[in-house]
C-alpha cells in the first residue's frame, strides 16, 4: 500500500499540472445558499476536479473541509438536504473540550465561546438522590460545552462561506466510482443534471444511512452491532434552566436527561418505546413523567414549559471496521454509532477528521502515506473507548425489558460505586470530558 499511495503521489502531482495547463477545472465557487444559485454551476459534461471529494456536510464532512481548506488542500462537499434542513436538524448537545479547543484554535469558535455554556460538571442521580460527578475537577480543569450541533454547522457554513469554499446542498443519487483506482469519483445529481466530481481521495462523512460505507464490497468490511431494546423521547420546551448542570437520571420507570440549549430554551428526555408514536404524548403526559423520573426526596421538579418539539431517537451501537477501503475514508457516523448516553457522537467525528486532516496534509505537504494507511487503526483506537464508555453509561442507567430485582441492584451498585470512589468518577469525568486527539 506504501507503494500505491507514493505512485499516487506521484500522480497527484501530475494532476495538479494537468489543472494549471487546464486539464480539468477546478472549482472556485461560492456556496450556493439554497439550492437555486443565481449563477449556473461551472459542471458541465467534464469532471470537475478537486483533492478532496466529501460526502455529507454534517459535522464531520463541514469540518474536514474547513481544516482542509487551513492547509491549502481544497475540497468540494456534496449535501443532498437543503442548507436550511442542514441548519435546523436537531441533534447533539455536548461538546467536549478538545473540541471546543479545536474549533477555537481554527477560527470557528467565536460564537461558541458568546453563546455555549460551559459545564464544569454533571449530577448523577438515582434512587431519589443526587450525586455531582466534578468534571473540571477530576481531570485537570477540563470541562464540556453545551452549543447545540446545527449551532456548530451554521458556524462552519459560514466560515466555509467567507473562505469560498463549495458546497453543493441538494446534490441527490451520490455514487462512488473507481475507488480502487488512482482517480475516483463522485457521480451526483445537482441542479436538474448528471455531474462527476473527480478527485484524489473520497471522505464517507454522509452518516449512518448514508451511501459511502455500502460503496465498500461487503467482503470488504466487517459490521458490529448491537440494537437497544428503548429509544429517547426528546422535548425541546421554552422554560428556563432546571438545573445549572446536565442531569442523568435512573429510575424505576426508566432513564431521564436534562439538558439545556439557552436560557430561554431547555432539552429534556426520556427513555420511551423505540416504536412509540410522539401523538401520544401531549404536553402534560410529558411532564407528568419527567416529574416522576426526575423527583428526589427533598422534591425537586423540573421547571415546565411550552413543548415546541418532539422527537423519538432509536439507540443503538455500530462499528464499521476498516475505516477505509481504496481511496474511500469513512468519517463519523458513517462509520460508527454509539447511544447518546455518553454524548460522543458528535466528538468522534471531530477526532476523526482531525486525524484524517492531519493524514491528508502529511500526505500533499510531505509525500508521506504512513499516516492515510494508518488512519483506520488510530481512528478505530478512540472509537472503541468511546464504544464502550457510551455502552456502559446506557447499561447502568435505562431500564431494560425484562430487568429483574437483581439487575436493577447491580447497577445501583455500579451507580454508588461511581459516585463514591474518586477512581471510578475519574475514569467517567475523564471519557466524558474527552480523551485527548491521537
Ligand atoms: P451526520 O450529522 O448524520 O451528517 C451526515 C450528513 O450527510 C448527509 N447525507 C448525504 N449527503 C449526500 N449524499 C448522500 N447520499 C447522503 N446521505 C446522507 C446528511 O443529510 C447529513 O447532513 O453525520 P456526522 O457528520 O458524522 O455527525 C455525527 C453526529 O451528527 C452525531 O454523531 C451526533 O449528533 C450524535 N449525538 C451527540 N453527539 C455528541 O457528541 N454529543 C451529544 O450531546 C450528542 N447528543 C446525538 C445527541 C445524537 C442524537 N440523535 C438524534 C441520534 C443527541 C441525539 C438525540
Ligand atoms: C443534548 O443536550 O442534546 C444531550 C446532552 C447529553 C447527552 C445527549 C444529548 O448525553
Amino acid at each position: 500500500m506504501a507503494a500505491d499511495f507514493a505512485a499516487n503521489y506521484r500522480v497527484n502531482l501530475r494532476n495538479r499540472a494537468l489543472v494549471a495547463c487546464g486539464g480539468a477545472r477546478r472549482l472556485r465557487l461560492p456556496i450556493n445558499n439554497e439550492r437555486a444559485a443565481s449563477a449556473p454551476l461551472p459542471f458541465g459534461r467534464d469532471p470537475v476536479r478537486t483533492q478532496v471529494g466529501i460526502v455529507g456536510a454534517g459535522p464531520a464532512g463541514l469540518l474536514l473541509s474547513h481544516l482542509l481548506h487551513l492547509e491549502g488542500i481544497e475540497s468540494v462537499v456534496l449535501e443532498n438536504r437543503s442548507r436550511a434542513a442542514v441548519e435546523a436538524t436537531l441533534r447533539a448537545g455536548v461538546l467536549e473540550q478538545g473540541t471546543v479547543d479545536l474549533l477555537k484554535a481554527t477560527g470557528v469558535g467565536e460564537r461558541m465561546q458568546r453563546e455555549g455554556a460551559v459545564h464544569h460538571g454533571i449530577e448523577l442521580r438515582f434512587a431519589g438522590r443526587g450525586h455531582r460527578i466534578d468534571l473540571s475537577g477530576l481531570t485537570g480543569g477540563k470541562a464540556i460545552t453545551v452549543y447545540a450541533q446545527h449551532e456548530v454547522l451554521k458556524d462552519l457554513i459560514a466560515a466555509r462561506s467567507a473562505a469560498g469554499g463549495t458546497i453543493l446542498f441538494e446534490a441527490s443519487d451520490a455514487r462512488l466510482c473507481d475507488l480502487d483506482q488512482k482517480t475516483p469519483s463522485i457521480r451526483f445529481d445537482h441542479d436538474g443534471g448528471s455531474r462527476e466530481l473527480a478527485c484524489d481521495f473520497v471522505a464517507g462523512c454522509d452518516g449512518f444511512h448514508g451511501v459511502c460505507r455500502p460503496s465498500m464490497p461487503e467482503s470488504a468490511r466487517t459490521e458490529y452491532t448491537r440494537a437497544y431494546p428503548f429509544g429517547w423521547f426528546g422535548i425541546l420546551t421554552q422554560a428556563p434552566p432546571s438545573s445549572p448542570e446536565l442531569i442523568y437520571t435512573h429510575h424505576p420507570r426508566g432513564f431521564a436527561l436534562v439538558s439545556t440549549r439557552s436560557p430561554d430554551i431547555q432539552r429534556l428526555y426520556f427513555q420511551c418505546d423505540p416504536h412509540d408514536d410522539v401523538d401520544n404524548w401531549p404536553a402534560e403526559r410529558i411532564w407528568e413523567e419527567f416529574r416522576v423520573r426526575l423527583a428526589t426526596l427533598d422534591g425537586w421538579a423540573p421547571c415546565e414549559g411550552p413543548v415546541l418539539q418532539k422527537n423519538i431517537v432509536a439507540m443503538r451501537s455500530f462499528v464499521c471496521e476498516p475505516m477505509q477501503c481504496g481511496r474511500l475514508f469513512l468519517a463519523g457516523d458513517a462509520a460508527h454509532i454509539v447511544p447518546p448516553t455518553g454524548a460522543k457522537g458528535l466528538n468522534l467525528a471531530v477526532a476523526d477528521v482531525w486525524l484524517l486532516s492531519r493524514a491528508l496534509v502529511a500526505f500533499y505537504r510531505d509525500g508521506r502515506s504512513d499516516l492515510l494507511e494508518h488512519y483506520s487503526e488510530t481512528a478505530l483506537t478512540r472509537v472503541w473507548r468511546a464504544e464502550h464508555f457510551s455502552w456502559w453509561m446506557t447499561s447502568m442507567l435505562h431500564r431494560f425489558p425484562g430487568n429483574d430485582p437483581f439487575q436493577v441492584r447491580l447497577q445501583l451498585a455500579e451507580l454508588g460505586y461511581v459516585t463514591s470512589s474518586l477512581p471510578k468518577a475519574t475514569t467517567l469525568a475523564e471519557n466524558y470530558v474527552g480523551l485527548p486527539f491521537a
